[in-house]
């Protein structure tokens, strides 16, 4: 990795150029792609900024904005990642958690050797009470031969993926990726429009401080989960117990467990047997983030790189965040969760 000094402003493109220029084997459309990314991320950050006024804009200017303004943002940010990407080249398709089948990339374009799968806006239910909300995305290699992007190339567990990151719309906006060689952060300089690196090599701590549960699904849990949540909790005075943090915005629980050490837990439950969550939109690129920083995933009995999908939107039971936590969960987790056999 290039050592940056304090004072040196690293833009992300100067960083995506320098780390192409590290590791020369690395195809430079890779580099591009993450740069598009980055552009789409720009676009959506000002729509979310705008969130809170759209009914005031949309009230006095109904006419010019012709409902554009009042369309619901995560179907916004789908259109935008989509219209950022779907010409450069780089893509032979896309997936996404807004579309129920394969994007492809309309036929004026060429098609490229990548797959980008995202889910574009996740946690929009919390935009209305200004928390935050973020975009996730996965990029894989396409495997199959024929000129388009196909189901087969969706479908590669989260082990092959090249690149995967997301992007957090909060208090400032941040993106946060890993191409392999670590996971770095960038934050956004709304003045000047540009992502300037500020958390070079996240690194997660080992044993985790907080703890992000919705335990209102404590009466639909197996019991092995009540007491691995209670255990979390130092309530069987095995483990110190876990201050708990949930916003209920999956990248906002993400990203403050990434920083500061934790686990963010959605087990399988009575009512989502295979648990709530994607896993080809969230948990593989979170998966794939949290071991480069040197955490874990899993799904409470497998890894969750491992799990090999079967369909589009699978969902996957998701117990992820610091080392030692997760593998605590893989122990008490005697049985496998609900998920696999469904
Ligand atoms: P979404 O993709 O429909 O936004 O749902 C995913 C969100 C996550 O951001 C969050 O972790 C989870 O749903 C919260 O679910 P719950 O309200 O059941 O705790
Ligand atoms: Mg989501």
């Amino acid at each position: 990795m290039v050592k940056h000094t304090a004072t040196s402003v690293v833009t992300i493109e100067r960083y995506i150029i320098e780390q192409e220029r590290l590791y020369p084997d690395a195809p430079g459309e890779l580099s591009g792609l993450l740069y598009d990314i980055a552009l789409a991320a720009k676009m959506i950050a000002n729509k979310v900024r705008m969130a809170g006024l759209a009914d005031i804009i949309g009230a006095t200017e109904n006419e010019n904005v012709q409902g554009e303004i009042q369309q619901k943002l995560d179907v916004l940010a789908n259109d935008m990642i989509i219209k950022a990407l779907d010409h450069s080249g780089r893509l032979c398709a896309m997936a996404s958690e807004e579309e129920p089948d394969i994007i492809q990339i309309p036929d004026n374009f060429r098609c490229g050797k990548y797959c980008l799968l995202f889910d574009p806006l996740d946690g929009s239910s919390n935009i209305d009470v200004n928390v935050p909300v973020g975009t996730i995305f996965s990029v894989v290699l396409k495997i199959t031969r024929g000129a388009r992007g196909e189901m087969e190339d969706m479908l590669q567990p989260g082990r092959r993926q090249v690149a995967a990151g997301y992007v957090i719309y909060g208090s400032s906006t941040m993106m946060v990726y890993t191409t392999g060689q670590g996971v770095h952060g960038f934050t956004l300089d709304p003045q000047i429009g540009e992502f300037l690196l500020s958390h070079p090599n996240i690194r997660i701590p080992e044993r985790g401080r907080y703890l992000s549960v919705n335990d209102s699904y404590e009466q639909v849990w197996e019991e092995d989960v009540r007491a691995l949540m209670r255990r979390y909790r130092g309530l069987d005075g095995v483990r110190d117990p876990m201050s708990v943090r949930y916003v209920g915005s999956l990248v906002a629980d993400f990203h403050r467990n990434l920083l500061g050490g934790g686990l963010f837990a959605y087990p399988a439950n009575e009512k989502n047997p295979r648990g709530k969550l994607r896993l080809l939109y969230e948990a593989n690129p979170l998966a794939f983030i949290v071991e480069q920083a040197g955490g874990l995933a899993s799904n409470g009995s497998i890894r969750i790189l491992d799990v090999e999908p079967t369909e589009l939107h699978q969902r996957t039971p998701l117990f992820i965040g610091s080392k030692s936590d997760v593998m605590m969960a893989d122990r008490m987790l005697a049985a496998p969760v609900l998920a696999e056999q469904a």
